[in-house]
């Protein structure tokens, strides 16, 4: 009996690699009994496995998970680092706020990282960085031109598993490229993307980077769904709101146009940022409106 990590999966095999004899990986198939009796098997997963008489692998167990992602499909994440581009795709903040929320609803650590600094002016990088960290945000500025925050991109991805998210063609492979060389994942300009049409492929892998360090590239995606989020707990999942969120007049408050609200009030001086805060009021219109459909 062996102790490993799926770390791709194609129709039907797993492919899971020993944590005792690390670079070994061994083509599974799964137990019918497993199979049924949990939910879906995902990459990412800690499994007992063994190699049966003919010599093939078998899964026999799916030891618990700490945590999932949805989307991608992936198991037992330490860290999101959501990407984002200074310039090429431009930073919009609307669907920044929307990865934001994302993260911070997964109670998984994430980092922020802009990356593209070299097409961009020094002094408005470093603005929109702080803009983030102001929010309350880590965020890191990279460029894979100038290989700026490849030590820091790298020391954050030691010894866990980090799922790399955001839009298409902001770099996130071509980041993958600088921090591990050997991986030479595809990349593409943004407008060959949209030209070849289908570029993203539904395969979730997790490569290695070192021993226990591994990653994992994601298609570009910019539809998220906030649907799941209540309205009333839209506030809590932005970090900058916090601590007003217990001074409103009304514990109902969904910081709207509700009369006391202390979160329009820091708006009002200054303390919040206006476009953040439109942000917020935005996506609250979103949810608001779906969850209003759902119940009707
Ligand atoms: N100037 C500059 N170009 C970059 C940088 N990083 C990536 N690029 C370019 O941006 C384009 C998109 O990079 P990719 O790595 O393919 O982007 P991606 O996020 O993986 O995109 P998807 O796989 O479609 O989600 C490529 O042409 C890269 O060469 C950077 O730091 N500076
Ligand atoms: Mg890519
Ligand atoms: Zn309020």
């Amino acid at each position: 009996m062996a102790v490993g990590k799926i770390v791709r999966a194609i129709a039907g095999f797993y492919y899971v690699e020993s944590l005792e004899s690390s670079n070994t990986i061994v083509e599974c198939s799964i137990r019918g009994k497993i199979k049924l009796s949990s939910d879906s098997v995902f990459v990412g997963d800690k499994v007992e496995f063994l190699i049966d008489d003919n010599g093939k692998g078998v899964i026999t167990k799916i030891l618990p998970r700490n945590n999932q992602l949805l989307r991608p499909y992936i198991a037992n994440v330490d860290l999101i680092v959501l990407v984002f581009a200074h310039h090429t795709p431009d930073p919009i903040e609307y669907l920044i706020t929307k990865f934001l929320v994302l993260a911070e609803d997964s109670n998984i650590p994430y980092l922020l990282v802009f990356n593209k600094m070299d097409l961009v002016e020094k002094r408005k990088a470093n603005l929109l960085a702080q803009t983030y960290r102001n929010y309350g945000y880590e965020v890191l500025c990279t460029s894979v031109v100038t290989h700026q925050g490849k030590r820091k991109l790298q020391q954050y991805l030691k010894g866990k598993t980090t799922v790399f998210a955001g839009p298409s063609g902001v770099g996130k492979s071509a980041l993958l490229n600088m921090v591990c060389p050997g991986f030479r994942l595809q990349t593409g300009a943004v407008s060959e993307k949209i030209g070849r049409g289908k570029h993203t492929t539904r395969e979730v892998q997790l490569l290695k980077v070192n021993t226990n360090s591994y990653v994992a590239d994601t298609p570009g995606f910019s539809q998220i769904n906030l649907d799941f989020i209540e309205p009333q707990a839209l506030a809590g999942l932005f970090p900058d709101f916090e601590q007003y969120l217990d001074q409103c007049k009304f514990s109902s408050c969904v910081h709207q146009a509700e009369p006391g609200c202390a979160v329009k009030n820091a708006v009002d001086e200054g303390k919040l940022s206006p476009s953040r805060y439109q942000c917020y009021l935005e996506l609250l219109d979103e949810l608001k409106l779906a969850w209003k459909n759902r119940y009707r």
